[in-house]
């Protein structure tokens, strides 16, 4: 088979964000534009070279081209094997489980995960390394900075492989392997939870829930685990049908966007318990009856109840949440005793700190958490976890998040997204928070008196790299914060994200609708950003 060897110049705007390259579906299409990227891969990742592959993607509308591509590549570029989703299907936390079980020399997985889907929608890629997590920074600067001076790539002309028929075939010398997408993790977390006891809790009748999978890439693994494997009955899942453009809505797991499920649990006849996930599998929503759980309570919770899994019954060696995410969960480190990390934002920075068995959990506010059995945030492990809680624990949602707040106290939380800003007015107004950080420390403003305020920077602890300009703290004496940072997911404009928390101690006062609760801090916020002055918002797109 021929290797033909094709001319190119670099693309300017190959930089991975916050989790992979991410553009419109028309930028991914532009000639040699996935080609540059996928060579930059091959041309750092030189493992891969005689190694295997693991290929996947959320099952958005160009995912099954791209993987064509991808493996045609693959084979110029001596790959000895490719594993491959049916269907070219792979959640995140499913590739990354594969990329470990199978000790392959890595993954790419297509997705732009929660962002909308279809031909004028968004499209993502992404390089997981061999431990099954997101590539760290050493490792995506080495592929921008190869993006930058490309000149050539290597492909072979080839028909498509049928990505539908479980099985081996051949691309010249390359094996292209295409597997059951969900059974490998489907039996990892068997292995983590205790399915009889969730089984009974299905069996028993009264118990009352619904999952949906928002048309994106968990319908097929909710669908096996939930309703094959623990017997919950037929129709737990809803929207099970991964669609290209995720039925047109945004597969993104928030009270927003995933409002019918939040109606389903509302009210007296409301659910016991709702769930969902996002485009690529990742992330989580849980809900009880009238109640949401934040991400943030939720990794809290999760962390103060994980011996009652089997797959955590030792507890837990140490939590990691990213900088915004609430301190909830350092709370619960203190109580047993173990290390507590904050770290950027995105689920790369987690990967040394479980490498190195520094900490079990960890998870972010948007929706993310995770453990050690993966290096991605899992969105359906989530939901096991909880569906395992309420088994054993046959409290409601609710309850096992009050009594929570009673034993640790309340962390309020809100996040407000302001959307599709204009650029160069949100580099404004985070220059002029740059510039007002010095003078804050002291500060009284309104009830809240200015303890530190500074642009997060982290080092980690395993391998000494630096990750600065993470984010705006404004941190306040009885420990309230105010955080401002911009997206680093988005594809179009600038995306504000200004998270507000604080602390109550006094479980009289943790009954409290939560923007009200936040509501003076969330005016200091805005003022001191000067939000609507920079943006012209008066109000944000999203709040979660
Ligand atoms: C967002 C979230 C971040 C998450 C990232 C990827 O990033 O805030 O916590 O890790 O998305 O999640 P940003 O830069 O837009 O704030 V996913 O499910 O989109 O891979
Ligand atoms: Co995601």
């Amino acid at each position: 088979m021929e290797v033909r060897v094709i001319s190119t110049t670099p693309f300017d705007d190959q930089k991975p964000g916050t989790s992979g390259l991410r553009k419109k579906v028309a930028t991914f299409q532009q000639p040699h534009y996935l080609e540059n990227f996928v060579q930059a891969i091959f041309d750092t990742q030189t493992a891969l070279t005689g190694g295997t592959l693991v290929l996947g993607g959320d099952g958005r509308f160009y995912n099954r081209t791209a993987i064509q591509i991808i493996l045609r590549m693959a084979a110029a570029n001596g790959v000895a094997r490719v594993l491959v989703g049916q269907g070219g299907i792979l959640s995140t936390p499913a590739a990354s489980c594969i990329i470990r079980k199978y000790q392959t020399q890595g993954g790419i997985i297509l997705s732009a995960s929660h962002n909308p889907g279809g031909p004028d929608e968004d499209f993502g890629i992404k390089f997981n390394i061999d431990a099954g997590g997101p590539a760290p920074e050493s490792v995506t600067n080495a592929l921008y900075a190869r993006t930058q001076r490309i000149d050539r790539y290597r492909i072979v002309d080839a028909d498509p492989i049928d990505l539908d028929q479980i099985g081996e075939s051949r691309l010249g010398e390359l094996v292209v392997q295409v597997i059951d997408a969900v059974a490998d993790y489907a039996d990892l977390m068997a292995s983590l939870f205790d399915f009889d006891a969730i089984r009974q809790l299905f069996n028993a009748g009264r118990f009352r829930m619904r999952f949906d999978a928002m048309h994106a890439v968990t319908g097929p693994y909710a669908v096996e685990i939930l309703e094959h494997r623990l017997g919950a009955e037929s129709g737990t899942v809803i929207n099970g049908v991964p669609l290209e453009d995720f039925g047109g809505g945004h597969p993104d797991p928030n009270l927003v966007h995933a409002h019918a499920l939040v109606e389903l649990t509302s009210g007296a006849q409301g659910l016991d318990f709702g769930a969902a996930s996002d485009g690529d599998g990742d992330r989580n929503m849980v809900l009880g009856r009238d109640f949401f759980v934040t991400p943030s309570d939720s990794l809290a919770v999760l962390a103060a109840n994980a011996p009652l899994t089997p797959g955590y019954k030792n507890g837990i060696s140490g939590i990691a949440r990213s900088m915004p995410t609430s301190q909830a969960a350092d709370r619960v480190a203190e109580a047993l005793g173990v290390e507590c990390f904050e770290t950027p934002t995105g689920w790369k920075f987690f990967g040394n700190l479980l490498d190195a068995g520094r900490i079990t959990l960890c998870g972010e506010e948007s929706f993310g958490t995770g453990s050690d059995h993966v290096r991605e945030k899992d969105g359906l492990w989530a939901v096991l976890f909880w569906l395992n809680l309420l088994a054993v624990k046959r409290q409601s949602v609710a309850d096992i998040v009050r009594a929570h707040w009673r034993r640790f106290g309340r962390n309020y939380y809100t996040r407000h997204d302001y959307e599709g800003i204009d650029s160069a007015a949100a580099e404004g107004l985070v220059n002029h928070l740059h510039i007002l950080l010095p003078s804050l420390p002291g500060q009284q403003l309104g009830d809240f008196k200015v303890a530190f305020a500074d642009d997060f920077a982290y080092t980690d602890p395993i391998d000494g790299s630096v990750a600065a300009h993470q984010g705006i703290r404004i941190g306040f004496e009885n420990g309230a914060r105010i955080v401002l940072r911009l997206s680093g997911t988005g594809t179009q404009g600038a995306t504000l994200r200004l998270y507000i928390e604080q602390y109550e101690a006094d479980s009289a006062r943790h009954d409290r609708p939560v923007q009200e609760a936040l509501a003076p801090l969330i005016l200091i916020a805005r003022e001191l950003a000067q939000i609507e002055a920079r943006t012209g918002r008066t109000q944000p797109d999203v709040i979660t």
